[in-house]
């Protein structure tokens, strides 16, 4: 221990007295926010199959992550069609699992698992998306304007995921980025959380709800501060959430509301997420959750996406979040210099502090208040990882050291001997065409201790009669002749400090000819749903090719309704416009790609429904007929029709009353609701609005009790 301490200064030493020392005082009596978790790309999910488990380990397990989310399949799960009319009958025929079963199986429980292995909480929360322009497609307007309806919708899903997977979310998030190119507003979302909120507490789920989730923060507390005093509403909330896509500058501000109100905060979601931003999030924003959203944020994949390395980003922001675990408070500590931050937490009364010096000049600099104990020292340089080794803290002395520029610096209770951490590995070429038959295997990886690595590579599966040479197993890069058959080869790294011995596996494909192209994500969009007189649509397809050949697309169709002629306005592209869809009915497109070598196809359905007229409430009764206090109850009676008879619903909601009055449906999600509570006399307006598959209507009904 004493010689790496040695080996530390001595690293240092060269930069020590470059200029006045900075003081970093870290002061555990002041406590901000509890970190709860660590959150990762919701785009796991479209990444190749072979490699997507190697990406969750390295999420959970290196950098740290430990929350996922779940956008329910929009395009599935109950849709453009209401199940029954009826929000209280679960019709589960309507309920399409097929996705969320794929996502759960692939994603969710191998992240879960993982995550539960290192013994920290795995947390989940549910979002889904209402883009008028995007893949999902909008919002049906039986979950928009029912509140009962939204609820049966989303506990569907959290009694569908509880009961086969044993799966129960922390959060549910009404509408992702509400506000943003969809119809959900602060007043709508806080309808629907009251009665979404209660529904969860009357059967027993611990999910809350997760509030506003906006596109960026100001636009975020603007929502709060619409609903702020709906504390009916609030009661349900579990957690303050934002995403970062526009001006920000109100982070303060919905960091100390919601710590005022005992809740905690999260940032969600950005594309092009940096160590500043969450250097911004956890001390402006004071957050407990933090998350990715792009893979691409920390992962590179080479470009046959068969392998991948790590972004800069990945190892400044695991800097962080590697070192400081969910249960950790964040604490006070102040550099009296602005170009050099700080961040400290503490957990089981032991200090993890990070510096931060995004400048271009070094700095030395003297710690004060770091408990007696060693230490591990790590850092991230010019994006690049490196370890220090260990130090001590003894006799309460200050620690100096010296902060090189652009770097972020982990100062880390050390409390066992840590394994290896393995900075890249991989086979290159990562796949290999008969009669290509030779490979490089290789891994690069540093101790946290600086003790001595030995490597051994082996191999676990391979085609039969096949015998491969390794010429240096024993080193980190080896090469590898004889994969001469066509199948997978898996072999195996292990890398020992003399205390731990971790293991990689390496999967090198061998085909024996090109490889086709995969059309993954087929959809139409803008609208998803056609109803007329609406007559056009975006046909969309994503491929990817692991030769990266040159890909060439057609769009064609293959069958139509009775008399129509939809018009294809650009089939050689990804994305082509269809037009002139003018008789209802079944369209059935076909994408066709070609790599050259090979030709696949698939087949694309998008119905056009007829034009749509809003139901009809045909009228409304009041029971009793005279409405003489005293009044514990009244019925209203609402008989709705749909001229296409569509399946409809209808919601009734209080528009006026006297202030003094308490009253409440019992089933405002049915045409037939009792009315309950104290009433008093005076003029009251009810509400009823009735829905079908595209339109609404509402009535007022205005009643006086004497
Ligand atoms: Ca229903
Ligand atoms: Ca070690
Ligand atoms: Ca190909
Ligand atoms: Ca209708």
């Amino acid at each position: 221990m004493s010689r790496l301490f040695f080996f530390t200064v001595i690293l240092f030493f060269n930069f020590l007295f470059s200029q006045e020392e900075i003081i970093v005082d870290v002061n555990p009596g002041i406590e901000y926010q509890t970190i709860l978790g660590w959150g990762a790309p919701a785009g796991l999910i479209h990444q190749p199959d072979n490699i997507i488990d190697i990406i969750i380990d390295e999420s959970v397990n290196s950098l740290g992550l430990t929350r996922l989310r779940f956008e329910i399949p929009r395009r599935e799960w109950e849709d453009y069609f209401n199940d029954d009319g009826d929000p209280y009958h679960i019709n589960w025929a309507s309920f399409k699992t097929n996705k969320t079963d794929k996502i759960v199986k692939k994603v969710i429980l191998p992240f879960k698992n993982r995550v539960e292995n290192n013994k920290e909480p795995f947390s989940l929360y549910i979002s889904p998306s209402f883009f008028n322009g995007g893949s999902s497609g909008s919002v049906p307007p039986y979950l928009l304007y029912s509140p009962a309806e939204y609820t049966e919708w989303a506990i569907a899903m959290l009694i569908y995921l509880r009961d086969k997977y044993d799966i129960i979310p922390e959060y549910y998030c009404i509408c992702n980025e509400a506000g943003n190119n969809n119809p959900f507003n602060p007043k709508i979302l806080a309808e629907i959380g009251k009665v979404l909120g209660e529904k969860l507490k009357e059967m027993g789920f611990k999910t809350k709800i997760q509030f506003p989730e906006c596109v960026d923060v100001n636009s975020s507390w603007n929502y709060i501060k619409a609903v702020e005093n709906d504390y009916e509403f609030w009661k349900y909330v579990g957690l303050v959430s934002y995403h970062l896509y526009g001006r920000n500058e109100e982070r303060t501000n919905i960091r100390d509301f919601s710590w005022k109100r005992g809740l905690p905060t999260g940032q969600t979601e950005f594309m092009g997420l940096n160590v500043n931003h969450l250097y911004e999030d956890l001390t402006n924003g004071g957050v407990s959750y933090w998350e990715f959203y792009a893979l691409l944020d920390y992962i590179k994949f080479n470009n046959s996406k068969t392998w991948f390395s790590f972004t800069p980003n990945f190892w400044e922001i695991r800097q962080i979040i590697h070192y400081v675990r969910p249960g950790a408070k964040r604490i006070e500590s102040i550099s009296n210099n602005s170009n050099l931050r700080t961040l400290a937490f503490l957990k089981d009364g032991k200090i993890t502090l990070i510096i931060l010096n995004k400048g271009q000049i070094s700095f030395p600099v003297k710690i004060n208040g770091l408990p007696d104990g060693t230490y591990g020292l790590s850092w991230t340089e010019k994006g690049v990882y490196q370890e220090g080794g260990l130090i001590n803290v003894k006799n309460s002395q200050p620690l100096s050291l010296n902060i090189h520029p652009d770097t972020i610096l982990t100062i880390y209770p050390h409390q066992k001997n840590i394994p290896p951490v393995i900075i890249e590995w991989g086979a290159d070429p990562s796949f290999l065409k008969l009669p290509e038959n030779k490979i490089n295997l290789y891994v690069k990886a540093i101790d946290p201790e600086g003790e001595k690595l030995e490597y051994e590579w082996k191999i676990l599966e391979k085609p039969e009669d096949v015998s491969l040479i390794l010429t240096s197993p024993h080193s980190p890069k080896t090469f590898v002749s004889g994969l001469t058959k066509k199948g997978d080869y898996v072999f195996s790294v292990s890398i020992n400090d003399g205390k731990n011995e971790i293991f990689k596996k390496v999967v090198v494909s061998v085909y024996d000819k090109n490889q086709p192209p995969q059309i993954f994500d087929l959809h139409n969009r803008i609208p998803v749903n056609v109803t007329l007189p609406e007559s056009k649509t975006v046909l969309r397809a994503g491929v990817f090719d692991i030769e990266n050949d040159p890909l060439s697309y057609h769009w064609s169709i293959v069958s139509q309704p009775p008399g129509a002629n939809p018009v294809l306005e650009n089939p050689d592209k990804l994305s082509c416009n269809v037009s002139n869809l003018k008789i209802p009915g079944d369209y059935i497109f076909r994408f066709k790609v070609s790599d050259t070598f090979n030709v696949v196809w698939e087949d694309l359905k998008v119905t056009v429904y007829q034009e749509n007229s809003p139901p009809v409430i045909e009228e409304v009764k009041i029971e009793p007929s005279e409405l003489k206090l005293p009044l514990s109850k009244i019925i209203l009676k609402a008989k709705v029709r749909d001229p296409e008879g569509d399946i409809t619903t209808s919601y009734w909601s209080i528009k006026k009353c006297p202030l003094s009055a308490k009253i409440y449906f019992e089933k405002p999600g049915l045409p037939t609701t009792q009315v309950s509570g104290y009433f008093v006399s005076g003029e009251y307006i009810f509400t009823i609005t009735a829905i079908d598959r595209t339109k609404f209507t509402s009535r007022d009904v205005k009643v006086s009790i004497e």
